[in-house]
């Protein structure tokens, strides 16, 4: 439980040079992490369950470790990124014994409250923890364009951070461990919100026989002025004050119906924009029709209606 020094550039572990760092879980990612690690000179120890995953980045001048437990006692730094939480457990188990004085960072995806629970067990095998979440796929491991959110204990980021650079760009959320995790669902349902309103679009040109290609062009420039909305109503949400002087909710209502109306004479699902219409109208019926769309929060946050 040593946080080492803040290192700007130089690294933690030996004082001179990348940090050594330890990989545990060689699937997709794992084995990206890894690679980037070693693309920076990082000693790199890997471990995985099933060893021949192991070969590719040998060669590349990794250290194979016969078991978790080595894996983790070759260095300060071990970075886990299996399938799960249950398999976090399993592999944590077999090897708790080498987690003392280690700093342990759990890439693994997983809730907020098996984060917590992680960290808290970490700690009373005397490890330091930090939980994170990978905001890219694979091949983006290593873009410094990418994000990746950590939490826990400030101290151990940034004492850590030249070594989680390797991996994109490290964004510090907060000491409570659950915060990686929280913001990767929030993160992931936007992602999924956006994309399937995407491709909705895309049927619905498509269905006139415009490509993908062409909509999408026009689509990106769309965003750019939909990130623009979210700065003006981060505001609104936090003050709980929604002023609908640049477009309601009620005018909204009125402009979805031709989104609907559209999808159903080109024959494409309308089960999305309805969803959105129905949310609307239950903000609008409990007052907020003049109000801005950015007072849908009410609704979200208290489905059944109440103060
Ligand atoms: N791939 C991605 O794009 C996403 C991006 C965001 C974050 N995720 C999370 O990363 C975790 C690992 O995902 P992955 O893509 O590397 O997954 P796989 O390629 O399927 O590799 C799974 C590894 O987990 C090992 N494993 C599974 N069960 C056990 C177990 N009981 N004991 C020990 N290890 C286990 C597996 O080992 P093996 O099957 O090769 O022996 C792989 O190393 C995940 O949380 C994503 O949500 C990736």
């Amino acid at each position: 439980m040593n946080p080492l020094p803040d290192a700007a550039s130089s690294s933690v572990g030996t004082g001179q040079g990348p940090a050594p760092v330890t990989v545990i879980g060689l699937g997709a990612m794992g084995s990206a992490l890894a690679a980037a690690l070693l693309e920076r000179g990082h000693p790199t120890t890997v471990w995985n369950r099933s060893a021949e995953k192991a070969a590719p980045l040998v060669e590349r001048g990794a250290r194979p470790a016969a078991t978790a437990g080595a894996a983790i006692a070759a260095s300060p730094l071990v970075i886990a990124c299996v399938l799960d939480q249950t398999a976090l457990d399993t592999v944590l188990a077999d090897a708790s014994g080498s987690l003392a004085g280690k700093t342990l960072v759990n890439l693994t995806s997983g809730s907020p409250e098996q984060a917590r629970a992680t960290a808290a067990w970490a700690g009373s095998r005397g490890a330091d923890y930090l939980d994170g979440a990978i905001m890219t796929t694979p091949p983006g491991v290593g873009d410094p364009r990418m994000m990746i959110l950590f939490s826990g204990p400030r101290a151990v980021f940034e004492a850590h951070r030249p070594a989680l650079s390797a991996f994109g760009d490290p964004l510090y959320l907060g000491a409570d461990p659950g915060l990686a995790s929280l913001f990767d669902a929030a993160l992931l349902g936007l992602m999924w919100s956006t994309m399937t309103g995407w491709l909705h679009g895309t049927a619905l040109v498509g269905a006139e026989a415009a490509p993908a290609t062409d909509f999408t062009a026009v689509a990106i420039r769309w965003l750019s002025a939909v990130t623009g909305f979210l700065s003006t109503y981060a505001p609104q949400v936090d003050a709980g004050h929604y002023p609908g002087d640049d477009a309601t909710v009620d005018v909204q209502i009125a402009a979805i119906g031709h989104l609907i109306h559209a999808s159903e004479a080109s024959g494409v699902d309308t089960a999305l924009p309805e969803l959105l219409r129905a949310t609307m109208e239950r903000a609008s019926a409990r007052g907020h029709g003049r109000d801005s769309y950015a007072s849908l929060i009410e609704v979200l946050r208290k489905p059944e209606g109440g103060a």
